[in-house]
């Protein structure tokens, strides 16, 4: 029997702009007014302003989340439906009464509500006015956001997150171009990078001030995706290479995160390429007295790396990837449908890591998941047969739980994701959801692993 930690915490992740709709929200975020540019994208004409129709839905919703054993979920609230005037901070009536009654109906079916503060979901305004995380002032005006959440829903909200996956708004929007405004700019990226840690510190410590005078028992972290790379070989250039893509995706947030300050030698690199960030000390300051009290990590896939085959021409060319190549490592097994590297003893190194890296500081797994196209072809009875989903999750169990027994501090596992959801990426190609929407008709119903993780959940392990 694997059995977990008495007080281990079994929940779902999910977000608000990929689940609510967009109803009665005052203002779009940067893949609304993306989305609505080309529509064409949606999956089945359904997209952000319907997705699953959380806003309407919740109070059905949610205890069909607690039928499938989730204890805890983990969802998000959107700056753009929380705030009607961004740049002033006055919020919306509609988006307090909105999230103060998801908050009572998850206390009332006891679930715990984690609630993350932003899920890639900037508000458009910003990007257009302020060019977005690009902009220190954007950061102020987070915080303040942020403020304006601990004093709204602190009395009741224990688990705060001021970020989901920062580094992927560097992939999607300033990179390799899946996210609004689709650019690709290197040194843009470096600078966001920084701001992002910076606009989170600021976060930590409007709510450290907002605890101090509430005396507030709540935490407050961060949530990051790490893909720790494995080299192709032993040889020194491939190793160079893993070392530094593992620097670049997870260290640059993870440790001014949990460490206060930025890998030495990443900030090198980027030195003597001549794209390091700005900052100032009295930041780098904030920084190194904010870090977070716990850590979230979503995990999916490693990345397997080898040495790099391009050198840039010149700085307009600077790029992570100039310091490193994916490789197709023969013989991995693949998520096909989504394109990810199943491989769940990563979780187990990424507990190791923590423990003996990062002061073994209090995590848990904020998303783990198995995103499968046209579900429906496993229907039997009415009820999605979604054995792989099962197996995908017992075994990154199986490897979590050998890092705990070896003393890494992890008390939760969340899967990606509770009901069906849109993403911005994917749309409702792949579904990962222990419950099935059918987007058609909005008719949420248990999959085959929603009956089983709530036997984990109930068992608090499994045979
Ligand atoms: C994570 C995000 C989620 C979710 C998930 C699955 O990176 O935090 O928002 O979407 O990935 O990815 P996708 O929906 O693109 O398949």
């Amino acid at each position: 029997m694997i059995k977990f930690p008495n007080d281990f915490a079994w929940g779902a992740a999910t977000s608000g702009p990929q689940s609510e709709g967009n109803f009665h929200k005052p203002n779009q975020n940067v893949f609304d007014y993306w989305f609505e540019k080309k529509p064409g994208d949606f999956y089945d004409g359904v997209g952000p302003d319907e997705a699953s129709n959380f806003y309407n839905d919740y109070q059905t919703d949610i205890p069909l989340m607690a039928k499938a054993g989730i204890k805890a979920l983990r969802t998000s609230i959107q700056w753009s439906r929380l705030i009607k005037n961004v740049e002033t901070g006055e919020v919306d009536e509609d988006g307090v009464e909105f999230y103060n009654n998801v908050i009572d109906c998850m206390i009332k079916n006891g679930i715990e509500p984690y609630i993350n503060l932003c899920h890639f979901d900037l508000p458009v305004k910003l990007y257009q006015k302020f060019s977005g995380w690009e902009s220190k002032h954007v950061t102020d005006l987070f915080a303040d956001y942020a403020n304006k959440c601990f004093q709204l829903f602190g009395g009741r909200v224990k688990h705060w997150f001021t970020f989901n996956e920062p580094k992927v708004i560097l992939d999607g929007e300033y990179l390799y171009k899946f996210h609004y405004p689709l650019r690709v700019d290197g040194p843009a990226a470096v600078q966001v990078a920084y701001n992002l840690n910076l606009a989170s510190a600021k976060a930590v410590k409007k709510f450290r001030a907002w605890k101090n005078e509430n005396e507030s028992d709540a935490t407050i972290g961060t949530i990051l995706n790490l893909t720790p790379a494995y080299p192709a070989t032993n040889e020194p250039e491939d190793i160079k290479a893993a070392k530094f893509a593992t620097m670049w995706d997870d260290n640059l947030f993870l440790d001014p995160a949990v460490l206060g300050t930025f890998p030495k030698d990443l900030v090198k690199i980027l030195d003597d390429a001549g794209v390091l960030f700005e900052s100032t000390p009295e930041e780098l300051d904030l920084i190194k007295d904010n870090t977070v009290d716990v850590l979230g990590v979503n995990f999916y896939h490693p990345e397997r790396v080898k040495r790099p085959s391009v050198s840039p021409k010149s700085l307009q060319d600077w790029m992570p990837d100039i310091y490193f190549d994916n490789y197709e490592m023969p013989g991995r097994v693949m998520n096909v449908d989504k394109g990810w590297e199943i491989y769940p003893e990563t979780l187990y190194d990424i507990s190791i890591n923590i423990r003996d890296n990062y002061g073994n500081i209090p995590w848990f797994v904020s998303e783990n998941g198995m995103g499968v196209s046209r579900e429906e072809r496993f229907m039997k009875n009415g009820v999605i047969q979604d054995d792989y989903r099962i197996k995908f999750i017992h075994d990154h169990l199986i490897q979590l739980h050998k890092g705990i027994e070896a003393g890494s501090n992890c008390h939760g596992y969340f899967v990606w994701t509770a009901i069906d959801c849109w993403s911005w990426k994917n749309a409702y190609r792949n579904r990962y959801g222990l419950i099935r929407d059918d987007i058609h008709t909005q008719t949420k119903t248990l999959k085959k692993s929603g009956n089983w993780y709530a036997k984990l959940s109930a068992n608090n392990g499994f045979e």
